[in-house]
């Protein structure tokens, strides 16, 4: 019994349960008190068998990652101490496993002789996600019991499975219904009624033997994670050490574990990919807003506007069992745009990614509607129309009129004031943006943004419904463009630039790739359609300083009719039906005239050189962001990039990524830069302080 474990007997049963808040985390204090209980019930001789289950919400999700760095995880008992400890018990020890068993969680299940799982838990090894290899065994125990190819699917892919699946190859010996230590236990009983004594993993060798000398396996399956996970090194590394179970011994298997996961553990990956993963938990903490504010019920949205942003909004309302009316200002709008929904969740489910019941269920939750007056019994309406102040203010004036007291209206304009839009209002508090990202019925990313009079319950309300949407909400503050769209406009802005000095798309855009990033941006340009940015461009050039340096190529290009992808041409060209761009000899000409014109010799460019012109404006522009207070945090502005715009993740997000190459070097080259190209590349005062003081905005 301790403050992190509990120990009972039933009849002949010895009942442990991890009792370790909120997911049984295997940290020092935790293995220490397992392995005391389960020391007690081997030397207990009335104890026939043990039954390990978690307390809470989960058996367990494994190591606890905030130990990583510290002596803590290598300090006895170790994760594979308390494992083998199990393992190598004279008496059968059965894992229950309720909610999830992750990471070494699964790994301790794994090293217990026997296995059940509730039917609705999820098992797995999601070591990768984290850029490390399952480091207690799980490469080399897990290919015993269910087979190398399934072993390889498990841990390269790193995904939590459902127990169905963890039974059907055979991980989970049976599935439960109710309680995990009562399941446990009835079935224990059902082992010393049987005879059945330990079973050990690390001594069932036939599966890795039938495998033994078979390299085919292993390279094919290198080829295939080159490609779904490039740039990543966790993944090839686990393929490393499963080949190794194939053809080691269990001991030499697990020493050759240890040593790769020491080598990923250590790497800046895995640091990059452990700070995604507290980031993206760290969003929903804002200091003013505390954790138990009360939230506002969210059961009836409305949505304004029917094209594509409204569209996408309604989907994933809908899909998260959430009704929905669409309003448009004319029949023909209307019917085009829920024609369009329907249209999208049939090739949904034509693709298999969506079952005929859920897709019919979603859509007939979507209705439409010419009337304002049918949101007055709604909880939230989102507002999707073009991007004008003065539509948007008219919007929500009707919105005002009919919507009924404590509705939230809320903005899902990309750029404009916010404030300005609530101050046409009599309840500017329940006035927010909730700024989705196109297609918003997948995109992640929600910038929730706060004006200065929104209400604390609102901000509340939101971050919850992001959760609600399967979307990570970031709170964020009023500006031009928010967190995300703000810093894209220079690194886009660099983009033009350097292709006027000398690069082409093409370069520009494989150097973004290679870096990691899904697309370089005149793909990413060409995709999402030239003609928004056009307008914005239009719109902010009565502003625009006269001697401020610009760049009207893509303007060109939009005057040519080349409006991306759904043209056919943009900055690439497009074969029919075929996303694939194309590099364009009318676009170099273009680009090389242009030089021309503003009489800029052209020169080569490293692709080194195009990621620091492009990156390191977009991270100085992150540090304006924490300076004006847009952003609560370098972590959330992380998680913008990370979820908004295909940051890799294996690189932690712009910010973490400055820390790893330093705010002094990334300083020092925008003063360069500075000498060179003026005051747009000034590096914001936040950087100067930090560089000066040796330290990252990790230290905010
Ligand atoms: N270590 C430390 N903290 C953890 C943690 C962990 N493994 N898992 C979760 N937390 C914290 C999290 O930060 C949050 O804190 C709170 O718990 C609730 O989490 C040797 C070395 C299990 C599916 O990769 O995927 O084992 O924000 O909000 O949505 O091979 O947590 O409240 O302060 O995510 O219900 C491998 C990681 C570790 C699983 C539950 N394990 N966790 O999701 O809750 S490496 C994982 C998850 C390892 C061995 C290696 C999810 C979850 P706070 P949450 P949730």
């Amino acid at each position: 019994m301790s403050e992190v474990t509990q120990y009972s007997r039933r009849g002949a049963v010895a009942v442990i349960s991890i009792d370790s808040p909120p997911v049984n985390g295997l940290g020092h204090a935790v293995r220490e008190a397992v392995l005391r209980c389960l020391e007690s019930a081997l030397g207990d001789d009335e104890v026939a068998a043990v039954v390990i289950h978690g307390g809470g919400r989960m058996f367990s999700a494994g190591a606890d990652i905030k130990e990583f760095g510290t002596d803590l995880v290598l300090l006895p008992p170790t994760l594979r101490d308390l494992i083998d400890a199990a393992e190598n018990a004279g008496k059968p020890v059965v894992a229950a496993i309720h909610g999830v068993a992750a990471g070494g969680g699964c790994e301790f299940a794994l090293g217990c002789h026997y296995r059940i799982a509730a039917a609705d838990a999820r098992i797995g090894l999601p070591e990768v996600t984290l850029g490390i290899i399952p480091g207690a065994g799980g490469t080399q125990r897990l290919p015993r019991i269910i087979g190398v190819p399934a072993a390889l699917d498990f841990i390269v892919q790193g995904k939590l499975n459902p127990a169905a699946k963890a039974y059907e190859v055979g991980l989970v010996d049976e599935l439960f219904e109710g309680d995990a230590a009562d399941a446990g236990v009835a079935y224990a009983e059902k082992l010393i009624a049987a005879g059945r004594g330990p079973r050990r993993t690390r001594e069932r060798n036939e599966r890795v033997e039938a495998a033994r000398g078979k390299k085919e396996i292993f390279e094919q399956y290198r080829e295939g994670s080159s490609k779904k996970a490039r740039g990543l090194e966790a993944p090839l590394a686990a393929i490393e050490s499963i080949e190794n179970a194939t053809n080691l011994t269990f001991d030499e298997g697990m020493e050759a574990e240890r040593e790769i996961f020491a080598r990923c553990v250590a790497s800046e990956q895995s640091q990059a990919m452990r700070h995604a993963f507290f980031a993206e938990r760290q969003v929903a903490k804002i200091p003013d807003v505390p954790k138990d504010t009360a939230t506002r019920d969210i059961a009836k949205v409305g949505v304004v506007g029917c094209g594509t942003m409204g569209q996408g909004i309604a989907m994933a309302f809908a899909n998260a069992g959430i009704p929905v009316k669409v309003l448009e200002v004319s029949q023909d709008a209307l019917d085009a745009g829920l024609d369009k929904i329907a249209k999208t969740y049939d090739s949904s489910v034509a693709k298999g990614r969506l079952s005929p019941e859920d897709g019919k269920r979603f859509l007939s939750s979507i209705a439409g509607t010419l009337d304002f007056g049918d949101f007055a019994d709604v909880d939230l309406v989102v507002e999707a129309v073009f991007e004008d102040l003065a539509l948007k203010t008219e919007i929500f004036g009707k919105l005002d009129a009919v919507c009924k007291e404590g509705a939230i209206l809320a903005t899902n304009t990309s750029t404009l004031d916010i404030n300005k839009i609530a101050a046409t209002t009599s309840r500017p508090g329940d006035v927010i943006g909730l700024h989705f990202f196109s297609p918003a019925h997948i995109m992640r990313l929600l910038e929730i943004v706060r004006g200065d009079a929104t209400e604390k319950d609102v901000v509340a309300t939101s971050l919850a419904l992001a959760k609600q949407l399967r979307k990570t909400g970031v709170l964020v503050g009023v500006c031009e463009g928010f967190v995300g769209n703000r810093m894209l406009l220079p690194y886009l802005r660099e983009a033009y630039f350097v292709l006027e000095e000398g690069a082409l798309p093409q370069q520009v855009d494989k150097a973004i790739c290679d870096f990691g990033f899904p697309m370089g941006p005149f793909t990413m340009l060409d995709m999402a359609g030239l003609t928004v940015g056009y307008l914005i461009r239009k719109h902010q050039a009565a502003t625009r300083p006269e001697n401020e340096r610009y760049s009207d190529i893509e303007d060109r290009i939009v005057e040519m009719d080349r409006l991306g992808q759904k043209t056919g041409s943009g900055w690439y060209k497009y074969e029919p039906g075929n996303r694939t761009p194309v590099p364009d000899p009318d676009i170099e000409k273009l680009v090389v005239e242009t030089s021309e014109k503003l009489g800029i010799e052209r020169r080569e460019f490293s692709d080194q050189e195009i990621i620091e012109r492009c990156l390191y404006p977009l991270v100085n522009e992150g540090a304006k962001l924490l300076e004006e207070g847009i952003a609560l945090r370098s972590s959330d502005i992380d998680v913008v990039w990370l979820y908004g715009y295909g940051f890799p993740r294996f690189r932690g997000g712009p910010m973490f990524w400055a820390d790893l190459i330093g705010t002094k070097t990334i300083y020092d080259k925008l003063v360069e830069f500075e000498t060179v190209h003026g005051e747009l590349m000034k590096p914001a005062a936040l950087l100067a302080r930090l560089a000066e003081e040796g330290k990252g905005f990790s230290d905010l």
